[in-house]
């Protein structure tokens, strides 16, 4: 019997109604973990360089952690694509929409769950950030950034194990009871949604352990922050976030949802390809299928 039915769905609700969150273990199979991770170092070893089919690194290694650093550090944009392209994995979408999340969430409250946003990779150490709040989020909650049913959800999950010296998410028992928290008056650019911290101190944070292979699931109006890496490793994580279709609420404000996607109104990059660059492509393929 796995960690995650040792407790029982009664116990879980209640847990989440008053704390605000819960921690299921065991919820994540190892299969799915093991294809994004696979998926991840991919990326990020063809973007190095490494070339289809050839080995590349674990993303706990020293191997692929200097391969970050050295992205990040001379080839910025291209450190940049790829890790918004983990974004855009089949591997983290499937996740996203595993069964046992999706039934769990169900559990807690989220009648019919609805993606509120593109499921996140975070990549978080302070060598891989051009400001302090991509490596560490200040504290929020994540409604300022969902603004959808009142009893959404937050999936936040490890992809490797995250030390208490890697910074474990750290939360407000309870904060999520007394809802939406104003925002700071003129935060900076950085980070807009920053949160007024009036009536809260640092002592009010709990650090979260949530080993690899489990969740953790949050309340929208949690109050919530990083801790700090002081490691040389990456503290790579995932983040989903879901609606409630059946929340009044949410009905009546119409399913409101600020994300933005919009086609592109010009080509990214003009004049490419060329004829011959397409023409090369099919031509290579037909001599491949003779
Ligand atoms: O991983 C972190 O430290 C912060 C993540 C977060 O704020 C979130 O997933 O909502
Ligand atoms: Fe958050």
């Amino acid at each position: 019997m796995t960690a995650a039915c040792e407790t029982t769905p009664d116990v879980l609700r209640r847990r989440y109604a008053r704390d605000g969150y819960v921690v299921v273990p065991g919820l994540i199979a190892a299969d799915a973990l093991a294809e994004l991770r696979g998926d991840i170092a991919r990326i990020f070893s063809l973007t190095a360089g490494i070339k289809t089919g050839d080995p590349y690194p674990d993303i706990e290694s020293a191997g692929f952690n200097q391969m970050l650093r050295d992205l990040f550090e001379n080839r910025f944009e291209a450190y940049h694509g790829a890790a918004r392209l983990c974004n855009h994995t089949v591997s983290l979408h499937r996740l996203s929409t595993d069964p046992a999340i999706q039934k769990l969430m169900r559990s807690l409250g989220v009648a019919v769950p609805a993606i509120c946003a593109r499921p996140v990779v975070w990549f978080h150490s302070p060598g891989l950030a051009r400001s302090e709040r991509y490596h560490r989020l200040p504290a929020h909650q994540e409604w300022s950034n969902m603004q959808g049913s009142i009893d959404g959800m937050v999936v936040w999950l490890p992809l490797l194990p995250v030390t208490a010296e890697m910074g474990r998410l750290q939360v407000v028992p309870g904060s999520h009871r007394d809802g939406l928290r104003p925002l700071l008056d003129g935060a900076g650019e950085d980070y807009p949604l920053s949160m007024d911290m009036d009536g809260l101190s640092d002592t009010d944070f709990v650090e979260v352990d949530v080993p690899l292979g489990a969740a953790l699931l949050f309340s929208p109006f949690l109050v919530h922050r990083s801790g700090t890496n002081r490691t040389e490793q990456a503290r790579i994580t995932a983040n989903f976030r879901f609606n409630n279709a059946a929340d009044p609420s949410f009905i009546a404000r119409n399913m409101a949802n600020p994300f933005l996607y919009e086609a592109p109104a010009s080509l990214m990059t003009p004049g490419f390809p060329d004829a011959s660059q397409v023409r090369g492509y099919f031509e290579t393929m037909l001599q491949e299928s003779e």
